[in-house]
């Protein structure tokens, strides 16, 4: 397809004039590649004066269309953008101008390329000579930079690019109508790809992050954009180094976003997914099961803590259902005159139906030494019925079927298996390590969920499991952060 290189022009002097150039480009690249643009220019009216200050911008960009289609395309966006038809050089909130298209020089009664007025106009010339000095007006036979020097310059001001419109003082730094402090104020839900290496290999994630800060009862908001700077800040570090985990990142995000607010609390969450490879039990297929591994972190400018945790389903058979068409069996078996013993011997060699379902385990762990997230997801899933899987042949599913009414459990039962197997797999966790076990039942016969949690200092746990001692205090997460690490 043939290209042509094009010069445009952009002026506005209605509203919100830096925006409007912008959707002015941004409608026009589908049509025309911008290649070029020139600094923002704040311009004194030419023609009719008692108007609005214009900015002015020239851009160059490489097209297929027609002149005629330009022009055109031109129209259809000053419309759609709102200019209206009113007298020759009225204020707008868009102009678009054709300035030169390739070295066409073209004269009918509807189009004059190049633009016939661009050699008079500082507001055309000064930004044009500044993305092409050297561009040669094919019908004056002169460059740009020639051009410039008949043409009066003041009246025409650069403006910033860092700033191209003012600023005026930041209203997040002013004083609220009441002053009450704010315990967190941040973003949720940031989507993130994060990179994490082990073993020298780096992986990839999908992230999603929570940035919080607390608020002093003085300031009426939080600088949004700043956490949005730390969080790619630090991205940018953290991609650029190895090994790192996500206890780091949350970790270094959350100093980073503290450093740079005048808050004496801040946090980071990153919840992200991972795989693990499983054999599945019995036909022994591989299967990629999904888990996600959370880290929680916060700073109060002193030290900073943080916690590694997983999230995994899993199964459980209730067991108190299970109880009842025990029982129920028994009775019927009676009635069709089997003894006490065979009945006995019966209900140990046949699984016994309860109604069971779908359980999601969460574990995190605070600890100074290293916790690796699939540790987690073993003890996780090995609190419960049974494991579940992605892929299951026929006979897989009757060993998890099997599996899970062997071993039925009420959600109690899963955090308490949860914090046991954390005391017998880390040993060495010092004693204010934290702990938080939880588990959530999406129960098959009812329209509730059943939940049960417990949290505390390794310490308090180990007491009481340990040693039997009944512990009335349960450190919760908020308590911990604050504890001296
Ligand atoms: N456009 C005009 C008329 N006058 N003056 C300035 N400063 N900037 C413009 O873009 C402009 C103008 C007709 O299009
Ligand atoms: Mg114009
Ligand atoms: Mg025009």
């Amino acid at each position: 397809m043939e290209s042509h290189r094009v010069f445009l022009a952009f002026g506005s002097n209605l509203g919100d004039r830096l925006s409007n150039i912008l959707e002015a480009l941004n409608q026009l690249k589908p049509h025309v590649a911008i290649e070029k643009l020139s600094s923002f220019y704040e311009t004194e009216p030419v023609g009719f004066r008692d108007q609005p200050l214009f900015l002015n911008a020239v851009a160059e960009g490489s097209t297929s269309l027609s002149p005629q289609e330009i022009l055109q395309l031109a129209k259809r966006i000053e419309k759609r953008m709102g200019r209206q038809q009113t007298f020759r050089n009225a204020p707008r909130p868009i102009d678009i101008d054709l300035l030169f298209f390739d070295d066409l020089v073209l004269e009918t009664p509807d189009i004059t390329i190049p633009h016939p007025r661009l050699h008079e106009r500082a507001f055309v010339l000064i930004p044009l000579s500044e993305i092409a000095p050297n561009l040669f007006h094919p019908k004056l036979k002169k460059p740009i930079s020639e051009l410039l020097k008949e043409v009066d310059p003041s009246g025409v001001k650069k403006l910033s690019r860092a700033t191209p419109v003012t600023l005026g003082k930041d209203i997040q730094e002013s004083l609220p109508s009441i002053q009450l402090s704010l315990s967190r104020v941040g973003i949720k839900n940031i989507q993130r790809i994060i990179r994490l290496s082990r073993d020298g290999k780096v992986n990839l994630f999908y992230a999603t992050l929570d940035l919080f800060v607390d608020l002093n009862p003085s300031q009426m908001g939080v600088h949004m954009s700043r956490f949005s700077d730390a969080l790619e800040e630090v991205i940018d570090e953290v991609t650029s180094k190895p090994a790192p985990t996500v206890e780091s990142l949350a970790e270094e995000i959350s100093v980073k976003i503290g450093e740079k607010h005048d808050s004496t609390r801040s946090e980071a969450r990153i919840r992200a997914s991972f795989p693990i490879y499983k054999i599945t039990p019995v036909s022994g297929k591989k299967t990629q099961e999904i888990y996600s591994m959370i880290s929680m972190a916060v700073f109060n400018g002193k030290f900073v803590k943080k916690v590694i945790g997983v999230e995994a389903e899993g199964m459980t058979a209730c067991p108190c259902a299970q109880e009842m068409v025990k029982d129920y069996s028994r009775e019927r078996l009676l009635e069709e005159g089997f003894s006490e013993k065979e009945i006995e011997k019966i209900l140990e060699s046949i699984p016994v139906a309860s109604h069971n379902q779908r359980g999601r385990g969460t574990l995190f762990i605070g600890a100074k030494r290293f916790i690796k997230a699939e540790e987690l997801v073993e003890i996780v899933e090995s609190s419960m019925s049974s494991e579940t899987y992605n892929l299951l042949k026929r006979q897989d599913e009757l060993f998890v079927v099997n599996k899970a009414h062997r071993n039925p459990m009420f959600v109690e039962d899963v955090v308490r298996e949860m914090l046991f197997n954390v005391i017998e797999t880390f040993p060495d966790l010092e004693d204010n390590s934290f702990v938080w076990a939880k588990q959530e039942n999406f129960e098959g016969i009812h329209k509730y969920d059943a939940f049960a949690e417990r949290f505390g200092t390794i310490d308090e746990i180990r007491k009481e499991v340990l040693r039997g001692e009944r512990i009335h205090k349960h450190t919760d997460l908020e308590a911990w952060f604050k504890l001296d690490p």
